[in-house]
């Protein structure tokens, strides 16, 4: 890819780009899990767990009133070698059970605060600290954070917006992107939902338990369920996702403020193991139209 060309047709539009193999083969071959954990010596690293795979999602607190709360996950550490066979029972129980509960916690390596840098720092030999020369060169400046995910097909980002313009290169397995563009996203409006975070129960399940932080603004499961409905039946929600598979080797750019959901799989149903690595650049701090007619939108939705 050519710096200049990027810039030109991809992030001053706005508009995702997916490139098909960009991502070097010994990027590849040192994202699977013996050679990162040959490369990690036993060092512990950051782990996520949420009940069925639901971070940083809204979902349904256990109790008579059933009310929605934002969970975020439990935070842990251990080896890559403990993560991995975590994930691998979780995907059996996924495959027998063809599904997988809710108060079932899920491991995923997904903490986006720079943990490529911060834990994995081992990889950064074959992976580049600051991402593929030409976003460097297109963005003029290190990114802000450097991101390394390790999950199987039991985890599912909720849909959310960021104000990133994000590099993301699938290195084993496929994530699956479901993208709406910043102009559809009043379609699937946020709401305030209490916060919760998921707690390990004494028998092994987890629950999301209340915090006292703030409200989080979020979108309700039942509007992303709609966007992802394939057919627009005229019903209130006209925004529809598109679906876009990225593969082991592909890289997806994805502008600031579109909307993604995401899943994934590893590269079989007996290898559930999918492994990425992003960087961010943050999106113009400048005051433009953009944002400003995006918020006009949302805020006349609210009317
Ligand atoms: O890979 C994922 O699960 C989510 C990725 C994501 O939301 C992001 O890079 O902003």
């Amino acid at each position: 890819m050519e710096p200049l060309s990027f810039v030109r047709e991809f992030v001053a539009p706005a508009r995702p780009l997916l490139i098909r193999n960009a991502a070097p083969n010994e990027w590849q071959i040192q994202a699977q899990p013996n050679q990162i954990a040959a490369s990690l010596k036993g060092a512990k690293v950051q782990v996520d767990i949420a009940g069925g795979g639901l971070a940083d999602a809204v979902v349904r607190a256990p109790g008579p009133e059933a009310t929605f709360v934002f969970a975020q996950p439990f935070v842990t550490h251990m080896t890559f070698e403990q993560f991995h066979a975590e994930l691998n029972e979780v995907a059996l129980k996924m495959k027998q059970n063809n599904g997988i509960a809710e108060d079932t916690p899920v491991p995923y390596i997904q903490h986006q605060d720079n943990n490529l840098q911060q834990d994995f720092s081992q990889l950064l030999d074959a992976i580049p600290l600051d991402g593929p020369s030409w976003a460097r060169k297109a963005f003029g400046e290190p990114p802000e954070a450097r991101n390394f995910w390790a999950g199987c097909s039991a985890s599912v980002t909720s849909a959310h917006r960021d104000h990133y313009n994000n590099v993301y290169a699938v290195l084993r397995g496929t994530k699956t992107f479901h993208l709406l563009p910043p102009t559809d996203a009043y379609f699937v409006p946020r709401k305030p939902f209490p916060n919760a975070r998921w707690a390990m129960e004494q028998d092994g399940t987890c629950v999301p338990k209340l915090t006292n932080d703030h409200d989080v603004l979020w979108i309700q499961p039942d509007d992303e369920r709609r966007a992802m409905e394939e057919t627009d039946d005229g019903d209130e929600c006209g925004g529809k996702f598109v679906t876009v598979d990225v593969n082991a080797g592909d890289i997806l750019y994805l502008p600031p403020q579109w909307l993604h959901r995401v899943t994934q799989r590893g590269p079989s149903p007996d290898d559930d193991l999918c492994v990425a690595v992003n960087w961010w650049w943050a999106g113009s701090t400048t005051v433009d139209m953009r944002s400003a007619v995006q918020n006009a939108l949302e805020g006349l939705r609210e009317l």
